[in-house]
């Protein structure tokens, strides 16, 4: 498989680690989000709404949009489970990774951040306060909702990771690499440290890609 990503990007993060969660092996081709290759007439061939991921499979056209492509790998390759057995769980699972993939991160891809900066001509320090307003909005949600629920436990839901843990790990990611502080969401954090002891997660990471800095620069 052919995985489109960029090492920044939260959304082939949660590709990544599912792909290697599954044990499916993938290359990775790098697309340069900050130098706008997503634009490229080449991509966009593969990709018309221009954003990474996609995921070649089979020499196919292209899958896309990260959720997509997650529910295609449960199906395809449907052990380890990523999706609880039962319906009420799957729905509280795709619940909390909404929270995440719906309602918090499209509010913070670049192309959002570039029309508030050319087309509102917000400055930095308003930008700033955009992206941590909708980051820390999204997580403290996930984090209320993580500890009313009984079925939190090691993970999100249970003792073995599913895609709430692969959207909450990405968004976390993501707030680090702004340089947010994050003590007002100590069980997302405490989820986080679970994910990260998995290597699926560890070398799924923004950080651990070809071209990412050797650490975080704000
Ligand atoms: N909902 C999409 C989000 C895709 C997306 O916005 N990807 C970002 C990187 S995380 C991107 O390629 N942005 C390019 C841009 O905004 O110009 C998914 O989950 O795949």
């Amino acid at each position: 498989m052919l995985l489109y990503g960029y090492w920044r990007s939260l959304a082939t993060c949660r590709v990544r680690i599912a792909l290697n969660l599954k044990g499916v092996a993938f290359e990775e081709t790098p697309i340069d989000l900050i130098k706008g290759e997503q634009h490229a007439a080449s991509y966009r061939a593969l990709n018309p709404q221009a954003v990474v991921p996609s995921l070649v499979v089979d020499d196919d056209a292209p899958l896309f949009q990260s959720m997509a492509i997650l529910e295609y790998l449960e199906e395809k390759y449907p052990q380890p489970a990523l999706l609880p057995v039962d319906p009420r769980g799957r729905a509280r699972v795709r619940g909390l990774a909404q929270i995440i993939v719906s309602d918090t991160h499209p509010l913070i891809v670049p192309r959002v951040r570039e029309y508030l900066e050319k087309g509102l001509g917000l400055d930095e320090p308003k930008r700033m306060a955009w992206i941590r307003n909708w980051m820390m909005k999204g997580l403290e949600a996930v984090e209320a909702q993580l500890l009313r629920d009984t079925e939190t436990v090691r993970f999100c839901h249970g003792t073995a990771p599913t895609f709430a843990d692969i959207c909450l790990f990405s968004q976390v990611c993501g707030a680090q690499l702004f340089g947010f502080e994050l003590s007002s969401v100590p069980t997302v954090m405490r989820v986080f440290a679970e994910c990260i002891k998995l290597e699926a997660f560890d070398r799924g990471q923004p950080l651990k890609q070809p071209g990412a800095p050797a650490k975080i620069q704000h």
